[in-house]
């Protein structure tokens, strides 16, 4: 992509209403706009990341075996009559209603929804276990929208909803989830504790909330300090088999959000292992049984030929938080500093001389040898000084940085610059390229 076609409208100056780094830089890096309170544009920038992190969440739920669908975001509140949630959702929910006076509501979650559907299409327990799931923005009028995307009142999520014959069916399809979180966050350079959460309006007596930790976190946690290493499960996890076991033992050391906190078993735990600490909430998953499938008359036919409710988990990633939370994780003074799974580009081509024939033409082959090597370049092509070509490719933080100019040119080389590291070198035009595509796609692979 080059600059001059693209989009980006930087800001110089950090924006006076965004109080954390996240929701500054989005807003200087040209990520996303806000419409209205909560409600934000995802200019290009901004969506080429939203889109990478939906498509790491999406592909580590297939690998656990869910499947994708996707559902509406406008309902009918008839179905939020059958499961009671009408009323009790209160003034989050946004209500509408259309030209024939008929109540609608724009969607805060989809248990209603995906409970119709599969009571609709499935009637017998041979069909299961079960696991759909959609990506879909919702809305929840937050009575304090803030931080930008991090709480949102229009925001980004992956649901997946679990339908198991049997409680102990449904755990095991808990924890295939469990395993699969830890994967997705992983591979955004993210480490989150999963944490025993309090159910909310979700419900259920099972729940785990996953947190990354930082300062500017909305969540107080508590926890021990081997949870914040917990191993990864790799990508040959046989995700048909039981991981209970692996998982509800590793769980068993402390983690808990605040609401849920008891500090005398806090205290039991030895003070230089003790973690208390703040987080951002980026997943969240519960196993509540029959809660809906109960008023909804969800049932499948037995093995013994006998109907039973169906045995029910859902199980949250905020995908429009996980940008701020990703950003938080992965910055410096100079601006964002993406891991490479999820950068808008991988590759920034500064050219300090755009216009000069030379420069010109080896940055127009450097552009296609790294597009053709599967590299995704932003080409800066712009006639603009080199101070600000820099600044911006520091801002929007890029893995690396290509730099071409008629001085380095003169001894046959070019600059790279990894922009995590910091660190520069001079190197002649094929090195260059073949030392960063050889890094990119190394990070790229999926351990
Ligand atoms: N139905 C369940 C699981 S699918 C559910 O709605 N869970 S939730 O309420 O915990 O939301 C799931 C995830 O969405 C949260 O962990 C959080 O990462 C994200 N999320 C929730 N509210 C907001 C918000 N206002 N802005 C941005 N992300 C949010």
């Amino acid at each position: 992509m080059r600059l001059s076609k693209f989009f980006l409208p930087v800001l110089k100056e950090t924006p006076a209403e965004a109080s954390i780094v996240s929701h500054q830089l989005m807003l200087r890096a040209g990520m996303m706009r806000q419409g209205a309170a909560g409600i934000y544009s995802w200019l290009p920038l901004g969506h080429r990341v939203l889109q990478k992190i939906a498509q790491i969440v999406r592909e580590e739920q297939n690998r656990a075996g869910a499947v994708e669908m996707l559902m509406p975001t406008i309902q009918s509140a008839d179905l939020w009559r059958e499961s009671g949630r009408y009323d009790a959702y209160g003034a989050e929910m946004l209500r509408i209603s259309d030209r024939q006076e008929r109540e609608m509501l724009y969607g805060p979650t989809n248990e209603e929804l995906i409970t119709e559907i599969f009571r609709a299409g499935v009637r017998s327990y041979k069909d299961l276990p079960k696991m759909l799931y959609h990506i879909q923005w919702k809305f929840r009028d937050e009575i304090r929208p803030r931080f930008g995307v991090m709480r949102g009142r229009e925001f980004l999520m992956k649901d997946t909803y679990s339908f198991d014959l049997t409680p102990e069916d449904a755990r095991k399809s808990y924890y295939r989830m469990f395993a699969a979180y830890l994967r997705t966050f992983a591979r955004m350079g993210l480490r989150a504790v999963p944490m025993r959460a309090d159910t909310g309006p979700i419900g259920g007596d099972l729940s785990h909330e996953f947190i990354v930790l930082a300062e500017t976190g909305e969540s107080e946690v508590f926890c021990h300090r081997k949870l914040v290493d917990m191993d990864i499960p790799p990508a040959d996890t046989d995700f048909d088999g039981d991981l209970t076991d692996i998982f509800e033992g590793r769980t068993s050391l402390y983690a808990a959000t605040d609401e849920m906190h008891d500090a005398a078993e806090f205290a039991q735990i030895p003070a230089e292992e003790q973690l208390s600490a703040r987080g951002i909430e980026v997943g969240h998953i519960f196993y509540f049984g029959n809660k809906y499938s109960e008023p909804m008359n969800c049932k499948v036919m037995g093995p013994d030929g006998r109907e039973s409710l169906v045995e029910m988990g859902s199980y949250g990633v905020g995908v429009s938080r996980l940008v701020g939370a990703i950003i938080e994780a992965h910055h410096d003074e100079s601006g964002c500093n993406w891991p490479v799974s999820v950068a808008p580009f991988h590759v920034g081509l500064v050219n300090l001389k755009a216009g000069d024939a030379e420069t010109d033409r080896v940055c127009a082959d450097i552009y296609s040898k790294l597009e053709q090597a599967g590299i995704e370049v932003l080409y800066d092509d712009r006639d603009a000084r080199a101070g600000e070509k820099f600044a911006t490719m520091d801002l929007i933080g890029l893995p690396y940085q290509l730099v071409v100019g008629p001085r380095g040119l003169k001894n046959g080389v070019i600059e790279v610059k990894n922009r995590n590291t910091g660190e520069k070198q001079e190197l002649a035009l094929d090195k260059a390229v073949e030392l960063v595509s050889t890094a990119i796609l190394d990070a790229l692979k999926v351990a």
